[in-house]
């Protein structure tokens, strides 16, 4: 019993001075494992007399499960304290954060020049546009054959309505929706996306993207143009870069003009990536059309501007020296990892 009694008192204070999951776990052998001092105590009931065995059984049965009991109770205390303290010696985990698309890093750049230059930055448009919006507005008559140019999606009528519905061929039709409800002076630019129903190649996608750009006023004309686009290749390359513009033909603009910026590859002196030019052609522009203003809700006579869009695809195929468009939107992650 004296024995009993001291296993008790040490074993106790033990247990609760146990500052480390191991420490306990030796303190469990000491006194609970197959030769632990309690578990020698139990063992050799067999050899004590009935009496003793009475007066002993009983007293060494309890002492075990109180012990056991108590090393349960400080291993659950020792275990939720080692989870709460912070290691600084343990290696970092990785964290894995995402990052932008290669066309949404240029996107945002091209849109941050412009808001650096006081255009406001209007959302999106339908994509789902009506002929009206996409043509018709857009001096882009019936049967003309500039409409061509454009190969359309058309959708399958809803309803009885008249209107024929498409998927916008280019961001455009945002000229008119903004002038119907804007009143000038104003410069703005529409990022979206657009869709052609062509095939594709490494520098034609059904399925890309364009930033309109509008300015109207009573006295905007194509100098401010010229020195907004030239302003606006020198930060995006970083570099000046010689700006060139020819006529071309767009109805919805007069004169239309086709802008061609020195080679950012060769500086003009002829490569692979400007077909040994020197010039690369990167925007449809001009001033817009008489007709255009009109459907607007504008006066001709009063007012004037000049438009242009741009495919951010192009400019950031040059930026980053990618051969191919089709590499935006294919899902290769060893592409867009490289950003
Ligand atoms: C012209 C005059 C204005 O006053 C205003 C806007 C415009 C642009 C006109 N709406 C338009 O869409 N012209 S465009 O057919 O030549 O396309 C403009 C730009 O979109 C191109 O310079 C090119 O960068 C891009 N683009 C055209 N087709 C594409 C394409 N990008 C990828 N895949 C295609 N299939």
């Amino acid at each position: 019993m004296d024995k009993l009694e001291q296993i008790k008192i040490a074993a106790e204070r033990e247990i609760k001075d146990a500052s480390n999951l191991k420490s306990l776990e030796d303190l469990r052998i000491k006194y609970l494992g197959r030769s632990g001092e309690l578990t020698m105590i139990l063992r050799s009931l067999a050899d004590m007399s009935l009496e003793e065995k009475k007066i002993v059984g009983p007293k060494a049965q309890a002492l075990r499960m109180e012990l056991d009991s108590m090393i349960t109770e400080k291993n659950k205390k020792l275990s939720e304290r080692k989870r709460s303290v912070l290691d600084v010696s343990r290696p970092g985990k990785k964290i894995k954060i995402g990052h932008l698309h290669p066309l949404s890093i240029v996107e945002k750049e091209i849109v941050d020049i412009f808001r650096s230059m006081s255009f406001s930055v209007i959302d999106g448009g339908p994509e789902v546009e009506t002929e009206y919006y996409n043509f018709d507005a857009l001096n882009i008559p019936k049967n003309h054959p500039a409409r061509e140019m454009h190969d359309t999606f058309w959708l399958e009528k809803l309803g009885n309505k008249n209107e024929r519905l498409l998927l916008r061929t280019h961001t455009s039709p945002m000229q008119i929706r903004y002038m119907e409800t804007h009143k000038p002076p104003f410069q703005i630019i529409v990022p979206g996306r657009v869709f052609r129903y062509e095939a594709t190649d490494a520098s034609h996608e059904i399925n890309f993207s364009q930033i309109e750009c509008l300015m109207v006023g009573k006295d905007v004309n194509l100098s401010n143009f010229k020195f907004i686009i030239e302003e606006f290749f020198a930060r995006l390359f970083k570099k000046k870069l010689t700006v060139r513009l020819r006529p071309s033909y767009f109805p919805f603009v007069e004169p239309g003009l086709e802008v061609d910026i020195q080679c950012v590859k060769c500086g003009g002196k002829g490569c692979n990536i400007c077909k040994d030019s020197g010039w690369l052609e990167v925007m449809g522009a001009g001033m817009v059309h008489p007709n255009v203003l009109k459907a607007g809700g504008y006066d001709p006579r009063e007012y004037q501007g000049f438009a242009f869009g741009v495919g951010p695809e192009r400019i950031a195929m040059l930026k980053y020296n990618i051969p191919d468009i089709r590499m935006f939107y294919g899902g290769d992650l060893r592409f867009i990892n490289q950003f």
